[in-house]
């Protein structure tokens, strides 16, 4: 189920509000002295491919755009501590500036659940006296804020309050709690106040428990969806946020200083960015479009150009990542930042010599952008990661074919733009289907022969905040658990088969090793070393490199779940994950956040859902059947142990 829409002309902020809310907490913050600590939870038993490199070795935008938001507002005693540097952090043993934190936030995307709860649980060891008022958000938080929040009344624990949303809704709950703070009053007693005095109910993305006098949840209210910053020019620059980073330790509590900026580079060479949000397609299996409210917003060419500048020659960062969701998703906001960007120098030098960057579109945009991929060049972008998902256009279409596909990839090639193909693997596609490029192996070869640098093989998935992500639950294609072992959110990267009705799932498993394999390989690296496919001759043979260890480790961590796949019993499940408090909105109103389930597979629902798929065994099945068996076992179990690996 997709995040409700906003009524139509009421998605976005009116112009210049964030810019007010940033000015009018810069006055208040005169008079508070707020000391903040930001933890980004990470697991760290997701390390594995696609992104095996990237995932700890650039310091995630959402974290320091909350830093550099709280710095921006007055509040300069902020630290961020990112758990893919410190896995030892305990925030009950936390002190910045020698003081317990007032404000103690936790950003945590769904898969890195398990580190997250793992913090909310150590912050509530804090005595209620001392405890920093405590905020979750991040992705898991947008889709299922519900899970911040303990509901066993024997085992309390939790946040205060959960952000369904971005900087501007942070900002405005801090406004609203710095206007009624007494001097010397503690931030969480403030929010008692205000949520007590109906203060919080009008700030539109805020996920907040009503408590018992034992401050045990009773249930969750749900302030709505929130509005979008529209012009992204009006967030914080992030050349805050890098200055609040808390060094790599193996200590559980804070160092003195944070990691000085000639650091920075080294632990953090690449730097993410926000560019652009939103994406004009609507694949069924992906929340992005209903997000950004079915909005395109955009930063400007300007704006970007000083970014980047300004993180080059403040911190040398050389490597940049766009977050966009489809960067060519508009020809001519594309446009304008390309040409202010190619035009820009950095200390006497081209921008494209200084400052390289990759970013995510699709082939559809990309081959409608074709001619200005020479300008692309001139900008500085150096990688392009494309959503093929199935070149055949099987699983879903976006305007993508074997032809096109590779036209794309050979005019990027033409501009020295590395192709980073990203691939979905379903059902109904096989390894391998000889003289035709249907295979998963095919389509793997075709995209190298076309100059693929990098791969991505992910098994479809349920997407938290997608079309078909309840349905996904209801018809019995997710798993609950195989072999006795359950699921765990860890789980959820699409690198695990855990939602399929392939008879032999093993198999799915095995195919995205093998497309691993034959991607990355010794004999392919020593080919990539004589033959490259890119214009620098050591970038091939290096990404060859990367890919190899990444593929060592995807294996390491998914052949078990392999095994438990030939030999185990699965049990499917039948309801989505939904929150075990009750959730409502303002006024009576339905909680906003809250899953209902999907309705019961009617005509109209069926063909919109078969739409963009089709195939025996694939998502086209996954259509609510009658009854629940949620303790379906489709084959008997054998005794492998239900083992939980430890979070570190
Ligand atoms: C860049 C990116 C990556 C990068 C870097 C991630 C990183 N840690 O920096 C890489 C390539 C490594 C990556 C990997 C993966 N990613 Co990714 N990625 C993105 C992407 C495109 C941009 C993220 C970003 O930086 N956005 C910009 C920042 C500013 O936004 P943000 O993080 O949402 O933060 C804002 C709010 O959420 C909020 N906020 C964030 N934290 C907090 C905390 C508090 C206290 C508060 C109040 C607010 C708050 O304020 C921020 C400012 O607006 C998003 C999609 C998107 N457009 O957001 C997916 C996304 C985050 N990725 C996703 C996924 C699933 C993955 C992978 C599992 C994919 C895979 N199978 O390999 C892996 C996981 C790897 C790992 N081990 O962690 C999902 C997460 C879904 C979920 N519900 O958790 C997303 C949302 C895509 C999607 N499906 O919609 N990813
Ligand atoms: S093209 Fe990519 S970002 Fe756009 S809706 Fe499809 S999967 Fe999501």
């Amino acid at each position: 189920m997709e995040l409700p829409r906003r009524e139509r002309g009421d998605e976005l902020c009116r112009p210049g509000e964030l810019t007010a809310v940033r000015a009018r907490l810069r006055a208040l913050s005169r008079r508070h002295d707020l000391v903040s600590v930001i933890a980004c939870a990470f697991d760290h038993r997701t390390r594995m491919l696609p992104f095996i490199y990237a995932d700890t070795r650039m310091a995630p935008a959402g974290a320091r755009a909350v830093g550099a938001a709280l710095v921006d507002a007055g509040f300069a005693k902020t630290r961020i501590v990112l758990q893919q540097w410190n896995r030892n952090f305990r925030p009950a043993q936390m002190r910045l500036d020698g003081r317990i934190p007032d404000l103690f936030l936790v950003s945590s995307m769904q898969m890195h659940s398990a580190p997250a709860n793992a913090l909310l649980r150590d912050a509530c060891q804090i005595e209620p006296a001392h405890r920093p008022l405590i905020i979750g958000g991040g992705p898991r938080a947008i889709y299922e804020p519900w899970t911040f929040f303990g509901a066993d009344p024997q085992d309390p624990w939790g946040a205060d309050v959960v952000v369904t949303g971005e900087e501007f809704v942070l900002l405005s709950l801090l406004e609203a709690l710095l206007s009624i703070r007494a001097g010397g009053e503690s931030m969480r007693t403030a929010f008692g106040r205000a949520r007590d005095g109906g203060l919080l109910d009008g700030i539109p993305g805020l996920v907040y428990a009503r408590t018992d006098h034992h401050g045990v949840p009773e249930e969750l209210i749900d302030t709505g969806i929130q509005r979008l910053v529209g012009d992204l020019d009006e967030l914080p620059h992030p050349v805050l946020g890098y200055r609040l980073l808390e060094p790599p330790s193996h200590k559980p509590t804070l160092g003195a200083q944070a990691l000085p900026p000639d650091l920075v580079r080294k632990h953090s060479p690449i730097a993410s960015l926000v560019l652009t949000f939103g994406c004009k397609f609507a694949c069924p299996y992906c929340p992005i479009p209903a997000y950004n409210q079915r909005q395109h917003r955009v930063k400007s060419g300007p704006r970007i150009a000083d970014e980047m500048v300004r993180l080059r020659t403040e911190y040398g960062i050389p490597y940049y990542f766009g977050t966009d969701d489809n960067f060519f998703n508009d020809k001519q906001r594309t446009l304008e930042i390309l040409e202010t960007l190619a035009r820009t120098t950095v200390c006497g030098d081209r921008f494209r010599r200084s400052i390289r960057w990759g970013t995510e579109a699709t082939v559809h945009d990309t081959l409608q952008s074709k001619e200005h991929l020479p300008l692309a060049n001139e900008a500085g972008i150096r990688w392009l990661w494309l959503g093929v998902e199935d070149m055949t256009a099987t699983l879903v279409k976006k305007g993508q074919s074997v032809d096109r596909t590779s036209e794309a990839f050979r005019a990027l090639r033409d501009q020295r733009i590395c192709p980073m193909p990203m691939m979905m693997h379903h059902d109904s596609q096989p390894l391998c289907t000889p003289g035709k490029p249907y295979g998963l192996l095919n389509q793997v070869r075709l995209l190298r022969q076309a100059g693929a640098v990098s791969l991505q093989v992910l098994m479809i998935t349920p997407s938290t905040g997608s079309k078909l992500y309840v349905e996904a639950f209801t018809s019995g294609l997710a798993y609950d658990s195989v072999a006795g072992r359950p699921v765990e959110p860890r789980m959820l990267d699409g690198n695990y088969v855990v939602a399929s009705r392939h008879p032999q799932p093993w198999r799915k498993q095995l195919n995205i090793m093998a497309a691993y394999l034959y991607f990355y390989n010794p004999v392919r690296f020593l080919l990539a070393l004589v033959r490259p496919k890119t214009a620098n001759h050591f970038a091939d043979p290096i990404w060859q490199l990367v890919g190899m260890y990444g593929v060592v480790q995807t294996i390491r961590r998914t052949f078990g779940w392999a095994v438990r796949l030939v030999f185990g019993g699965i049990r499917r499940r039948r309801n989505a994950p939904a929150s075990p408090l009750p959730m409502r909105g303002v006024g009576g109103q339905p909680a906003s956040h809250a899953l209902r389930p999907a309705p019961a597979g009617g005509q109209r629902r069926r063909d919109r859902l078969a739409l963009p798929i089709a195939g025996p065994g694939g998502w086209e099945l996954a259509r609510p059947a009658g009854g629940d068996a949620s303790d379906v076992i489709e084959r008997p179990a054998i005794a492998l142990p239900a083992r939980v690996d430890p979070i570190t």
